[in-house]
């Protein structure tokens, strides 16, 4: 047998933080190394994203995941046992061709996701390491956690059109440290929703920030911005916000339902020019406009050119999506999510893409998570600088903050918190 060889495959359907059904797949290596690997899965998502295979019957209201999962068992593992677990690319690759569709709707982005993470993560145990040190020998850099600390959008049960609040404490000296601001934040923050707008204000959102009742924009950040200072790290702290504009887009008649009113794309982008001019320390916008308007997105990355203008939905971690977005100068950054391309080698080879073409990469979970941490150990392992991380609240989100502080540990002196250099 050869050294490394693929020798059982199994996944079977779990659930996430939201109860939705998910797939977890455990490979074996060698007959002894496992390794396993849950898939992530989003509410907000968009249109551009690998597909994954739900089964549309009773069970779950349609949303059981048993079909990815016979198409692990009865066609994937056949094929790749026996293959060299270190062979990711080749085997991501057979995958793809397994699949033959442009989007991975035949066997299910769900199936090969989960079969390409858990290669890598069986791979990295056969060779005694851990899954960053297997991808890179290089890894060093921590990287800057944006958390959500107020929801709203497809993520809260409450009025705000914006989905996501997030500070990111660049001031910090370590990781360890980032994440002590961060939760101080969040207490402070609860204090401070209390005393303004009673209790039903400190609800969870679906990943693990606030959803209090309000409507404005300005509203939230006004919030967020007293939790800082009673915290005292204002000096600390900048914010980035993602609209998922896609999500309160009318493509019909073409315009937003923003605050109330309806929005055309020109009231839009003039209401985010007078938010940036008003509020210095928003840093960074993600998908601030909907996701195939890359001429509203030039616009603001020609006047913001300062800022992290992001591409989530936009671009969908598809390097033929980033390519577009390049020629016309739309956005400045991607986000990085495994789930939206499918594979790891895809995953990798997008943030290769977009680094040499001078944008920034933000790592990011998925509001539909587990308890696995791979995102951290696959965000050190690109030496990401940024890596949207959620709320502070459910082991779905701790995972990821728990894995960093460990990785920091082991990396030792040779750790670097990317901080000030967030936009690396
Ligand atoms: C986003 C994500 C992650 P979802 O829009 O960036 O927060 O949300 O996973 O629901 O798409
Ligand atoms: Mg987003």
């Amino acid at each position: 047998m050869k050294k490394y060889a693929i020798t059982d495959i199994r996944a079977i359907e779990i659930i996430d933080n939201r109860g939705m059904p998910t797939v977890r797949v455990n490979v074996c290596v060698d007959h002894e190394f496992w390794g396993k690997a849950d898939v992530p899965c989003g509410s907000s998502t968009g249109s551009h994203e690998a597909r994954e295979i739900r089964d549309e019957d009773a069970r779950y209201r349609g949303k059981g995941v048993r079909k990815a999962i016979q198409n692990i068992h009865d066609i994937l593992q056949p094929k790749l046992r026996g293959l060299d677990a270190t062979r990711q690319r080749e085997i991501d690759y057979l995958m793809l061709e397994l699949d033959g569709t442009e989007n991975k709707s035949k066997l299910g982005a769900n199936a090969i996701l989960g079969v390409s993470l858990a290669v890598a993560v069986a791979a990295a145990a056969a060779g005694r390491l851990t899954l960053y040190e297997y991808l890179n020998a290089d890894a060093r850099v921590l990287p800057v956690p944006q958390a959500c600390l107020i929801n709203g959008g497809l993520h809260a049960g409450n009025d705000l059109d914006i989905q996501e609040f997030c500070v990111m404490p660049i001031g910090a000296e370590t990781f360890g440290e980032s994440v002590r601001m961060i939760c101080e934040i969040f207490y402070h923050l609860k204090d401070v929703l209390l005393e303004k707008l009673g209790k039903n204000a400190t609800n969870s959102s679906e990943d693990g920030g606030f959803a209090p009742p309000i409507a404005s924009t300005r509203r939230a950040m006004d919030l967020l911005l007293e939790a800082v200072h009673r915290s005292a790290y204002t000096d600390k702290i900048v914010y980035g916000l993602d609209f998922a504009a896609t999500g309160f887009y009318n493509p019909e008649k073409d315009h937003y339902h923003f605050e109330g009113s309806q929005k055309t794309r020109d009231e839009l982008v003039e209401f985010i020019k007078q938010l940036l001019n008003d509020y210095p320390s928003i840093v960074s916008i993600e998908d601030p406009l909907h996701e195939n308007d890359l001429e509203g997105m030039k616009i603001l990355t020609e006047e913001f050119s300062d800022h992290l203008i992001i591409g989530d939905d936009m671009f969908a971690t598809n390097i033929k999506r980033i390519q577009k977005g390049l020629k016309l100068g739309a956005a400045n950054a991607t986000l990085c999510k495994v789930n939206q391309i499918g594979t790891l080698t895809e995953a990798l080879e997008t943030v290769d893409f977009a680094r040499k073409n001078n944008f920034a990469v933000v790592m990011s979970e998925r509001s539909g998570e587990t308890e696995d941490s791979i995102l951290s150990d696959i965000s050190v392992a690109v030496n990401a600088a940024l890596f949207k991380t959620g709320g502070i609240r459910g082991s779905d989100r701790g995972t990821n903050y728990n894995r960093l502080i460990e990785i920091e540990m082991e990396l030792g002196s040779s750790a670097v918190y990317a901080g000030k250099n967030y936009k690396q």
